[in-house]
């Protein structure tokens, strides 16, 4: 990987887009924040941030993330000297925000999934990072474009969230080292993890409830799911995104080796979350075009949600180790 590249295209490019992927969680908002940021301060230009989907309340706190723009607010047509996407496995997850990506000059690619297929003009694309925030935490130390506290907040809010809180099999040494130097860099742990983990809203709490309470458990524990119906958002004024969550909660269970949720979004599409502790829950979801990594991964299933359900068991019967 030629990191002088990063810094030579970030310097003849004078308009510059950043996107993260749709439905946007902690570390692809985290380092669109940092970028935006690092490119503000060390190359004096002023990026577009772009996300497709609502961003969640608990990441209102991050660095700029008021600046990020919905789609329906930009020219689509306009063509950038730069795309910049982060933490995006594939193209389709900028959803809209798509064809402002292809139509630039020059597109790089800065991720850790290990699906992505090297999809931009420049790639800096490393499965052993612990996320695309540390993909860049380590692009900007070579670089000497050090973080001042406003990106380590957004890089810790990376590695924090897609991390699990250091929990996950993504925690390596070296992503606690790194967590260690955003933390001398000026990031604040305590504020960053109550802005996470304790400022959920009510109903999000009690969807939560409910759906660990009406979770199914089928082939010996083995496997625990649920169904998530707009009718049960509806009766508890619950949003989008306050189903994150559920899927982590189900695999908490001693017996869960697989857990999944899916989330009715019409009558024809229903999307899918899916978590392991063992099995490579990544194989699953690429059977509906989805993808993401061996113990956390996603897709949508262009099915009723009934449907949806039986078809997902049956694949996710087959990966079970
Ligand atoms: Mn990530």
């Amino acid at each position: 990987m030629d990191l002088k590249s990063f810094k030579e295209t970030i310097e003849k490019s004078s308009t510059i887009v950043i996107f993260s992927h749709v439905n946007p969680d902690g570390d692809t908002l985290g380092s669109m924040c940092a970028l935006y940021r690092t490119i503000k301060n060390h190359f004096g230009k002023e990026p577009v941030m772009v996300t497709v989907g609502k961003i969640p309340d608990i990441y209102h706190f991050l660095p700029y993330v008021s600046e990020i723009k919905k789609p329906d607010a930009l020219d689509l047509s306009q063509v950038f000297d730069l795309a910049i996407a982060v933490d995006i496995a594939a193209k389709d997850r900028m959803a809209a925000a798509l064809s402002l990506f292809e139509n630039a000059k020059i597109k790089m690619n800065i991720d850790h999934h290990k699906t992505n297929n090297n999809y931009g003009d420049i790639n800096f694309v490393r499965a052993d990072a612990s996320c695309a925030g540390e993909v860049l935490l380590d692009i900007f130390e070579n670089l000497s474009l050090l973080p001042d506290k406003d990106t380590a907040t957004a890089l810790y809010t990376a590695v924090l969230t897609d991390t699990g809180c250091f929990r996950f099999e993504n925690t390596k040494a070296d992503t606690l080292k790194k967590a260690a130097k955003l933390i001398e860099y000026g990031a604040d742990p305590a504020y960053i993890a109550r802005c996470c983990y304790e400022s959920k809203p009510r109903p999000m709490v009690l969807l939560q409830a409910n759906s660990i309470i009406n979770a199914k458990f089928i082939e010996d524990n083995k496997i625990a799911y649920v169904c998530i119906k707009n009718s049960d958002m509806e009766k508890f004024g619950a949003q989008n995104d306050h189903t994150e969550g559920i899927v982590e909660a189900l695999r908490q269970i001693d017996t869960t080796e697989v857990s999944f949720v899916l989330k009715e979004v019409d009558e024809n599409t229903t999307k899918v979350s899916l978590r392991s502790k063992t099995a490579d829950v990544s194989k699953a979801a690429a059977v509906f075009g989805g993808g993401g990594h061996t113990f956390a991964a996603g897709c949508t299933i262009r099915k009723p949600i009934n449907i949806a359900c039986e078809k997902l068991i049956d694949e996710v019967k087959r990966i079970l180790v």
